[in-house]
């Protein structure tokens, strides 16, 4: 574990809380991170532009106790061994900057389902690090909470902002430049999602692994990294002149891309289901009809449909009503990581 390099500013002795409690919400990239640039300070090979997600969130709180023996994590109100390891390398790191060798209790609870696509792990860590900082009386910067969510998961760097979110690679060596940065304030572009839940199962692929293998062996993925600065530019303007039309082309393109890159690696990675193509088809007639929306899809078959504010319900029907759609979710965007001292999540 190298601990990043954040000096402590621990809050005055006596202080410090050793509980607290955080909500972080999912986020979505129109423009996507796939693909690292160096898998030990987990730095992204592309950067990635966002929303977060109002209504989808992580509520985890921690608490830090010296008869605690052991890191211990609780999902959704059990018990969970599997994704202790992670959880425990991300308390080491503000362990290492608070100075302190002490055993956390972390509950976390979704609102929506996890491992399934829907970025729980962007929410979870984004949640967890502003927690366990709090927790331990860790004055961090939201900056400094980015850099630290980026090595638990490089998604979670960008919902410690809310709005539409920025995501840059790093220029050093070291990775410190690699953080997320606030363009949009929700409510400066209040757009709404639908997102179309096709399957609730865990991904067999987790995408650090779909990352490394496309890496390693989609004769696309350099034409990937190589295109996605373009795209990442053309987000930018179409974000700052508030442009839908030229937002959705380039997202969707943008979408597309990642996942040809994916499907071309050896094995393949397919995350989609039938039903997540006929969203796409479906998205397409609603915008051939006049209906202001565009779709983009992540490492899982949901298919999330960005709205423009107006045009939520007519999207929401017409995705609820194609064979294999399970549910939908409607979301509008949402603020940054909310601390507090307080419940456990449970
Ligand atoms: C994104 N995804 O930009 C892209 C699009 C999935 C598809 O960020 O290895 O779970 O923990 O840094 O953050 C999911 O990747 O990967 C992701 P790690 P993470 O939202």
């Amino acid at each position: 574990m190298i601990t990043p390099k954040i000096a402590a500013k621990a809050a005055p002795t006596g202080a410090a809380p050793t509980t607290a409690h955080a909500r972080a919400r999912s986020n979505i990239a129109l423009i996507k991170y796939w693909g690292k640039a160096d898998s030990r300070l987990n730095l992204p090979a592309v950067g990635s532009i966002s929303i977060t997600l109002e209504a989808l969130w992580s509520d985890t709180s921690v608490e830090f106790e010296a008869a605690h023996r052991v890191d211990e994590l609780t999902l959704n109100g059990e018990r969970n061994p599997n994704h202790l390891a992670r959880v425990t390398a991300c308390l080491d790191m503000l362990r290492g900057i608070a100075g302190v060798n002490v055993h956390a209790r972390v509950s976390s609870r979704n609102s929506f389902p996890t491992g399934a696509g829907l970025a729980s792990s962007a929410s979870g860590f984004a949640a967890l690090v502003s927690a366990a900082a709090a927790a331990l009386g860790l004055e961090l910067s939201p900056r400094e909470q980015s850099i630290i969510a980026r090595r638990a998961s490089g998604s979670a760097a960008r919902p410690i902002f809310g709005g539409f979110v920025e995501m840059h690679v790093a220029t050093r060596a070291d990775g410190t430049d690699s953080f997320a940065e606030p363009m949009l304030a929700a409510d400066e572009w209040p757009l709404e999602v639908v997102v179309a839940i096709t399957a609730t199962r865990e991904k067999d692929v987790s995408s650090s692994r779909g990352m490394t293998r496309s890496a390693e062996s989609s004769p696309y993925y350099r034409a990937w990294v190589d295109s996605h600065p373009a795209d990442l530019a053309v987000a930018r303007a179409a974000i700052g002149a508030r442009d839908f039309a030229a937002l959705g082309e380039v997202a969707e393109s943008n979408c597309l891309k990642m996942h040809a890159a994916a499907m071309a690696a050896a094995p393949p990675l397919l995350y989609w289901d039938g039903a997540t193509v006929e969203c796409l088809n479906r998205v397409r007639e609603l915008r051939a009809a006049g209906i202001p929306v565009f779709f983009t899809i992540d490492a899982g078959p949901q298919v999330k449909a960005v709205c423009a504010p107006g045009a939520r319900d007519a999207v929401r029907a017409a995705l609820a009503d194609v064979p294999g759609v399970l549910d939908t979710l409607v979301t509008g965007l949402g603020p940054g990581v909310e601390v507090g001292a307080g419940p456990g999540a449970g």
